[in-house]
């Protein structure tokens, strides 16, 4: 049976407070109890959730800059508990379950390196990044290949402000993004099977979208490792694993790169990967997906529902396996 849930545009979303905070219950796993949702004043967030022994990087610039409504998502802000601790980031395992393991990366100091077809190749810390770039929130849907999914305020900025601070030249027609490997404490780079790093991709059309965003934060506070700290990728209309955690290197290139996925499986995970309900995995169909922290299955959404901002990337595209 369908338990009824208010959407996220019949309460104001102020008063939407995620639900492990409201109700103080613990994670929730694969098929969870239903749990009526609650709005409650937003203090209860401040007045309770602190994840034991998080790494945040507490020396970050503030971390909650106001949030655009440009990208109201339609439905409820999933629980902060259940977005920070149901992980995917096979650096450390593949079992969802990375906290404890992901709180030994190192957040700071965090260095990005620009180079290929840039104007001058060079490194970039963290600090000087977000002192560069107007930082604003969004709320957005995100849809793992998995078909679970679950809606977060990201806090960060434009990736078409990070291609700026790369500077590209003429030629460059992709951007190509790589994860930090620090085998010292991410033992899943031991696996044989993955070719490390964890690599991916988007055309610099793509990149300089509106939608794709570079999240420093979530919840209003610092980006946890487990997430992604200290820079990851957030490209809402496409599945996931697009959105690479944990960023240390970005290259311009003319050549579209093999990303992490698509070099271990090409048949089921594809350089484009756009979300479409109608395209089904190999292995499973994508037409729902299970929202996070609840036992919700809601209808999967051509682009993840962006198709108003993404739609008009793939037009001339139609011979590319676009949603694969
Ligand atoms: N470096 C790296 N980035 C990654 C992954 C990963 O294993 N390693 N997993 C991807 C997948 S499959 C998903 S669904 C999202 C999960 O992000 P979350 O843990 O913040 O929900 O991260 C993506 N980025
Ligand atoms: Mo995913």
């Amino acid at each position: 049976m369908l338990i009824r849930r208010p959407r996220g545009w019949e309460i104001p979303e102020r008063l939407v407070t995620p639900e492990a905070v409201a109700l103080g219950r613990g994670v929730a796993r694969g098929a969870a109890a239903p749990v009526e949702r609650r709005a409650v004043l937003a203090g209860g967030l401040a007045a309770g959730f602190a994840l034991a022994g998080a790494a945040r990087a507490e020396d970050a610039p503030p971390a909650a800059p106001a949030r655009n409504p440009r990208y109201e998502p339609g439905r409820a802000v999933t629980g902060e508990r259940e977005a920070t601790t149901y992980n995917n980031f096979y650096e450390f395992n593949t079992s969802k379950d990375v906290v404890r393991q992901a709180q030994r990366m190192p957040l700071r100091p965090w260095t990005v390196r620009f180079d290929g077809m840039v104007e001058r190749p060079r490194e970039m810390g963290i600090e000087d990044i977000l002192r560069a770039v107007p930082q604003e929130e969004r709320v957005y849907r995100h849809r793992c290949v998995e078909a679970w999914a679950m809606t977060v305020p990201w806090s960060g900025f434009a990736l078409s402000e990070l291609v700026k601070l790369a500077a590209p030249t003429a030629g460059a027609r992709y951007v190509v993004f790589e994860t930090a490997q620090l085998p010292a404490v991410m033992p899943g780079l031991r696996a044989p099977f993955y070719s490390w790093p964890y690599v991916e991709g988007l055309t610099l059309a793509e990149a300089n979208n509106e939608l794709a965003f570079v999240a420093t934060g979530l919840y209003g506070r610092p980006l946890l490792a487990q997430n992604g700290a200290s820079i990851r990728l957030v490209t809402p209309w496409k599945y996931g694993f697009k959105s690479i955690k944990s960023i240390v290197r970005v290259t311009l290139t003319d050549r579209r790169p093999t990303s992490f996925w698509e070099g271990i499986q090409p048949q089921e995970y594809g350089f484009w990967a756009n979300v479409n309900p109608a395209v089904p995995h190999p292995r499973w169909s994508q037409a729902s997906e299970r929202l996070l922290g609840t036992s919700e299955r809601v209808p999967t959404q051509l682009y993840n529902g962006y198709g108003e901002f993404v739609a008009g990337l793939y037009t001339g595209l139609q011979n590319e396996r676009l949603f694969v």
